[in-house]
């Protein structure tokens, strides 16, 4: 399948998807949106893939929903037609991991996505920001929920009201994003941390990611027993048999995906 607005390619059992809209930096048009929704559908669907990198350019993951595309909206073009929001969050009803891998700018809707994504792997170059009070709105994909949920009150506030943008030092410091590798090796370091993911199993992988979101949209108490039925349930599966029986055996597990 090609695509207008991403380049998608597999590297063995890693699914990477591109933004590719350089001459607006990736702005997230509506085009775009729906491309990168057809992508993950199809990694979705395919066994062969167990992880998805998701990353942009050297310049910028991406700079954010297109201006230019919502300059001429009212209230009522984006309350009826629901607006933009089709398909932009199928990045978080995607249930094998997503990495996302950010150089340079991630700006407005591209620091939401990039933390819609599972973690958040920083070039040395990259700058999150929520710059849309600048424009006389405000995030409208989740910025005010989850930069607050990975950072805290106190620097989302800063950032939402003022749209200071930070750098990855600040970013890795906050806690918003994993870690920082140098932009050259960016791509090929989310590569080679998805690949050691996808050779593990498939079905405790998503179990896995399931569980930590939960986090995110409960209690503890509640979180600690959906972890604990979580937990339980990987005994239903014959690759929790296999890890535990090669680590006995002093050998390298053989995953099914079972
Ligand atoms: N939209 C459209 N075009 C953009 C763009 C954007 N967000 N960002 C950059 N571009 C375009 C520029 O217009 C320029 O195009 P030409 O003039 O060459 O045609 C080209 O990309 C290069 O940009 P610059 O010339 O500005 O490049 P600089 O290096 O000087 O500056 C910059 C880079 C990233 C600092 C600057 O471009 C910038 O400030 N960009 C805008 C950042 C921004 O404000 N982002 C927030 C947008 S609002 C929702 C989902 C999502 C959203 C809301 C709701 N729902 C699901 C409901 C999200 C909203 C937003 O993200």
């Amino acid at each position: 399948m090609t695509y207008e607005n991403i380049l998608v390619e597999t590297r063995g059992n890693v699914g990477l998807i591109t933004l590719n809209r350089p001459k607006a930096l990736n702005a997230l048009s509506a085009g775009l949106v729906k491309d990168l929704g057809a992508a993950l559908d199809v990694f979705e669907g395919d066994a062969n893939i167990r992880c998805v990198v998701l990353t942009g350019s050297e310049k910028a993951f991406a700079a954010g929903a297109d201006i230019k595309e919502m300059v001429g909206f009212d209230y009522m073009d984006a309350y009826l037609k629901n607006f933009i929001t089709d398909g932009w969050e199928r990045v978080t009803t995607f249930r094998k991991p997503v990495i996302a891998a950010v150089a340079g700018f991630a700006l407005g809707g591209g620091c939401e996505l990039a933390m819609m994504c599972d973690f958040i792997l920083a070039a040395d170059t990259a700058k999150f920001g929520q710059p849309e009070i600048n424009l006389g709105t405000i995030p409208g994909a989740g910025g005010t929920q989850r930069l607050t949920r990975y950072v805290g009150k106190s620097k989302a506030m800063e950032m939402v009201l003022t749209g200071r943008q930070i750098d990855a030092a600040e970013s890795e410091r906050a806690g918003l994003v994993s870690r920082i590798v140098p932009a050259a090796d960016l791509v090929e370091e989310a590569i080679k941390t998805a690949q050691k993911i996808a050779d593990l199993s498939l079905p405790i992988v998503m179990l896995a990611k399931e569980a930590v979101n939960r986090a995110f949209e409960t209690t503890l108490a509640e979180g600690i027993r959906f972890e604990r039925h979580t937990f339980h349930s990987t005994f239903a599966i014959e690759d929790r048999k296999e890890g535990m029986t090669a680590f006995i055996e002093k050998r390298k597990a053989a995953f099914k995906h079972r």
